[in-house]
């Protein structure tokens, strides 16, 4: 069994696995050399050949207990005909939502259009360097992807006044989103994916309506993903209330924020945890990054948990505190 998977399947409390959020990315040079000559991030993530290499550039240099396929979550709304752009020093630039476009979109077409994704899956599936690793598929949650869908580009950049406004809108995106995640879900799973990670990573914008909007969206995805025998990690990042998601979602592992105290979390829930760590951590110095990460290692020392950051790595990290960071981690007794 793999580290993760005894963590997660056994609660094995004896090991902390180690993987990290965006960690096939920006802060490595060998994925910003490989950039630099592929312009198009959305013909990238579309190469199964160079998807691979990168998804494989952080393995090679740490050996983490997990590959997360080099892909994006705004490959959905792609495959259903919106159009996405990534534009230098700004981000996700998404085309004007149409909703007739995505209504003729049937299963076919859209597997059609992410076939290299599965394809990338497959090959990494018979990889002997993720041997005894566990190989993550990943998906944006519903509400996350609509926020991107409808407001076009990331609410970092601001959110459009009317967002809110348009209910029904947000309701049939939400359906034709459950459709096609699970879809997605489903491929994944189907090409060699081990585990599923759900990124929420706007969750925290839901300010009524939980049930609607996170509650009800994130169970049909978890029961279903759990359905096909495979387990799920949630990340709702930045939502006030974590104990009352676990309770009403039971996901195979929660990933934390680093707002979160995770105290209140291990006293009521056996749900073995991920994450945590601010990644600003990442960026001080060595001293400071042995004491804030022996801290979470304490604080885990009886519950099955899986070391890993309180969101994506940031891009500015050095790769000599990653290595630090992984040493830590597993010199940890
Ligand atoms: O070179 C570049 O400019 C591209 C940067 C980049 C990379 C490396 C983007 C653009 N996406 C990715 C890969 C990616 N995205 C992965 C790969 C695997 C890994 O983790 O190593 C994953 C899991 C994602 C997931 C993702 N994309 C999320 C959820 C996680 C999170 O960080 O909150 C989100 C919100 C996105 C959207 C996205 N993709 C890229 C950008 C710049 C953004 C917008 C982020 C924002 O709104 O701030």
């Amino acid at each position: 069994m793999t580290p993760i998977k005894e963590c997660l399947i056994n609660k094995n409390t004896n090991i902390t696995p180690i993987w990290l959020m965006r960690q096939a990315g920006r802060y490595l040079p060998e994925f910003r050399e490989i950039r630099k000559v592929n312009t198009n991030f959305i013909d990238l993530c579309l190469n199964p050949i160079l998807s691979e290499k990168i998804t494989l550039q952080p393995i090679k240099r740490f050996d983490f207990d997990a590959a997360i396929i080099f892909s994006d979550i705004l490959m959905i709304p792609f495959g259903l005909g919106q159009n996405v752009e990534f534009k230098k020093s700004f981000g996700p630039n998404l085309g004007k939502i149409d909703l007739d476009s995505l209504f003729i979109t049937d299963e076919q077409k859209f597997t059609k259009k992410l076939s290299p994704i599965y394809e990338l899956l497959k090959n990494l599936s018979r990889n002997e360097k993720l041997k005894n690793k566990d190989l993550i598929g990943f998906v944006g949650a519903p509400w996350t992807l609509l926020v991107y869908m409808i407001n076009q580009v990331s609410p970092k950049n601001g959110l459009s006044s009317n967002f809110f406004t348009d209910k029904k809108l947000i309701i049939n995106l939400l359906k034709i989103l459950d459709k096609f995640i699970k879809i997605h879900i489903k491929n994944q799973v189907n090409s060699g994916a081990t585990i599923i990670q759900i990124f929420d990573s706007w969750a925290g914008l839901i300010k009524s309506d939980l049930e609607q909007y996170l509650y009800r969206p994130t169970l049909s995805l978890v029961e279903y993903t759990k359905s096909l025998g495979v387990p799920v990690i949630c990340f709702p990042r930045g939502i006030s209330d974590y104990n009352k998601f676990c309770q009403i979602i039971r996901p195979s592992m929660i990933n934390i924020d680093y707002n979160v105290n995770p105290k209140t979390l291990i006293d009521k829930f056996d749900i073995p945890i991920q994450g945590g760590l601010d990644p600003k951590v990442l960026l001080t110095d060595k001293e400071n990054l042995k004491n804030e990460v022996t801290k979470y290692l304490e604080l885990f020392k009886d519950h099955p948990y899986v070391f890993n950051l309180g969101h994506g790595i940031l891009p500015e990290t050095q790769i000599e505190s990653v290595e630090e960071l992984v040493k830590i981690v597993r010199n940890f007794k």
